[in-house]
């Protein structure tokens, strides 16, 4: 029997770039994960008989989410759910699963890289029916019903067991418990060349894969260890954990500083990659050489061919508006087509559909292709094994002879986190009024080319997403942007991205430190980071 639960709005339920994402304790007031879940039910677009995949990265209030959202979608009219074991579903193996079993969506249950545990964070998106994070027109949709909701939905029927695989019957809705690593794996295994791989790995080359405590672990190990042969151990941090050991489970210099240190040691294996909370962000590092995250979507453009997957060479790469321009130099001499975009997974959707762009990457550690709709960490490791396999290089050789054929784009992501929002929304309007007075001035040796606040239409649907970050370009290809994020769940957040261009007869082995110092310089001239905000440094350098 349909139970109908009156309720009040919450202020706030507005989606950020990836979903909406509070502390725990905000989740846990009564009605408030469930007007969010009603919110979505009551706008997205279904079938009658429509199936709802399920899933999170495993964090604090996962189980509890899950057994309250499959009520609510028996409730709510859902002839099925799939939810992985567990309540388990990577991020990428439910934007695959709702694509093979034709779901009209789903709910990931993930606050990705944020920290997990009862004083931490989570986080609800909803993907539609391509697999794909929601477009922005659906997410402010689900807001304003946020704003007027009255009621939600649920029948009376115990928790199922979700670490049985089978299905069971919630007041007449089918629930199927699926394994959420077989059809991942599957997938994987028809775009790689995995005996490429396991021969290499039977021929001496080896891994260090940090999984973080994160969703990944189950993955890799089958992955990794299982199926390619890689050597017991090779996955780390690979039991995932409702708090990620108090860790973040953010793969960058900062969080995943003990596998950086292995991957520098005079013993280093030759390959190291770490993942985040929900498995779609991927850090690569060779032995004794960091690949930023811009570098590795160039990277990967430039050798897909090598992965069967992408024999037949890529239709167009796409990049957030933050991420280097090294990709596009990649597009150019492929001949194909380079979109910039917003940050933000949802908007490579619409390019992935209409089969304009085969590849996507972003700054932060996101990379993936048109064999799902989200970004996908372990697909970027594979294809790089892949890829080091069938050339039989090192990391660091493959991106010397990458950089002496485009040239390199020095990059570095400056983060100034939890700073009161009042001080950061000054910053950014002021510097937005400034922006028009600043081409043609010079900021050390560095002139001003061109100032704007990047406004983005898609080519494919003509919707316009404007305010998404604040570009100086300067003249010789440098640039820096800034904007505030969209994921924090404390104050404001301000991301500054700094590159600087080298050609391929310039200085393309220097350090990036050293080689970005003009360029932060010039970001704390123009921006006046300090004055607004008090910091004088940045609280993580990526
Ligand atoms: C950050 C990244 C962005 C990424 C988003 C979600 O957003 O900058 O590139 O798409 O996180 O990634 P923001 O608004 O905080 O800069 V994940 O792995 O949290 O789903
Ligand atoms: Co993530």
């Amino acid at each position: 029997m349909i139970e109908t639960i009156a309720s009040t709005p919450f202020d706030g339920q507005k989606p950020g770039t990836s979903g909406l994402r509070k502390k725990v304790k905000i989740f846990q007031q009564a009605n408030y994960t469930e007007n969010f879940i009603q919110a979505v039910f009551d706008v997205v677009e279904r079938p009658g008989g429509a199936t709802l995949v399920l899933g999170g990265d495993g964090r604090f209030y996962n189980r509890t989410a899950i057994q309250q959202a499959i009520r609510m979608a028996a409730a709510n009219g859902y002839a099925r759910v799939i939810v992985g074991q567990g309540g388990i579903l990577s991020t990428p193996a439910a934007s695959h699963v709702i694509r093979k079993y034709h779901a009209s969506g789903g709910l990931i249950l993930s606050a990705s890289h944020n920290p997990g545990g009862p004083d931490e964070d989570f986080g609800i998106k909803y993907n539609i029916a391509n697999g794909g994070p929601a477009p922005e027109a659906i997410t402010e949709a689900v807001y304003a019903r946020t704003r007027v909701i009255d009621r939600w939905l649920t029948v009376t029927a115990p928790d199922i067991d979700l670490d049985t695989v089978g299905t069971v019957t919630v007041a007449g809705m089918a629930v199927d418990v699926i394994d959420p690593v077989a059809d991942y794996a599957q997938l994987m295994e028809s775009l790689f060349d995995f005996p490429a791989m396991r021969a290499a790995v039977a021929g001496g080359f080896t891994m260090a894969f940090d999984a973080m405590n994160a969703v990944t672990g189950p993955y890799a190990v089958e992955i990794l260890e299982r199926r390619l042969g890689f050597a017991a151990g090779t996955v780390r941090g690979g039991t995932p954990l409702e708090d990620f050991g108090g860790h973040h489970p953010d793969p960058n210099l900062v969080h995943a500083k003990a596998l950086y240190d292995a991957m520098m040691a005079p013993d280093a294996p030759d390959f190291g990659a770490a993942s985040d909370g929900d498995g779609d962000r991927n850090l690569i590092i060779g032995k004794h050489r960091f690949i930023t995250p811009s570098d590795s979507l160039a990277m990967l453009a430039a050798n897909a061919r090598l992965a069967p997957g992408y024999a037949a060479g890529l239709k167009g790469i796409a990049r957030s508006m933050p991420t280097s321009a090294a990709a596009d130099r990649v597009a150019a001499a492929l001949g194909i087509a380079c979109f910039e975009t917003p940050t933000g997974w949802k908007f490579f959707g619409t390019l992935l559909d209409a089969g304009l762009a085969t590849i996507c990457g972003e700054e932060s550690a996101g990379t993936g292709s048109d064999h799902i709709r989200e970004k996908d960490g372990l697909w970027a490791v594979l294809l790089w094994v892949n890829i080091l396999a069938v050339r039989g290089i090192s990391v660091d050789a493959l991106a010397r002879d990458h950089w002496a054929r485009f040239g390199r784009n020095y990059y570095a992501r400056h983060d100034y986190e939890a700073i009161e929002s009042a001080l950061a929304d000054a910053l950014i309007d002021a510097l937005t009024a400034r922006l028009p007075t600043l081409p043609g001035s010079t900021f050390g040796t560095l002139t001003v080319a061109g100032a704007d606040s990047f406004s983005y239409t898609d080519p494919v649907d003509g919707s316009i997403s404007a305010n998404q970050g604040l570009r100086v370009l300067f003249e010789g290809g440098s640039r820096v942007v800034f904007r505030l994020s969209g994921t924090g769940t404390q104050g404001a957040t301000l991301r500054v991205y700094l590159e600087r261009y080298e050609p391929a007869d310039g200085h393309i082995s220097g350090d990036t430190a050293y080689m970005l110092q003009a360029i932060v310089a010039a970001a704390e001239d123009i921006a006046g980071i300090a004055h607004h905000t008090g910091r004088t440094a940045p609280d993580v350098v990526t």
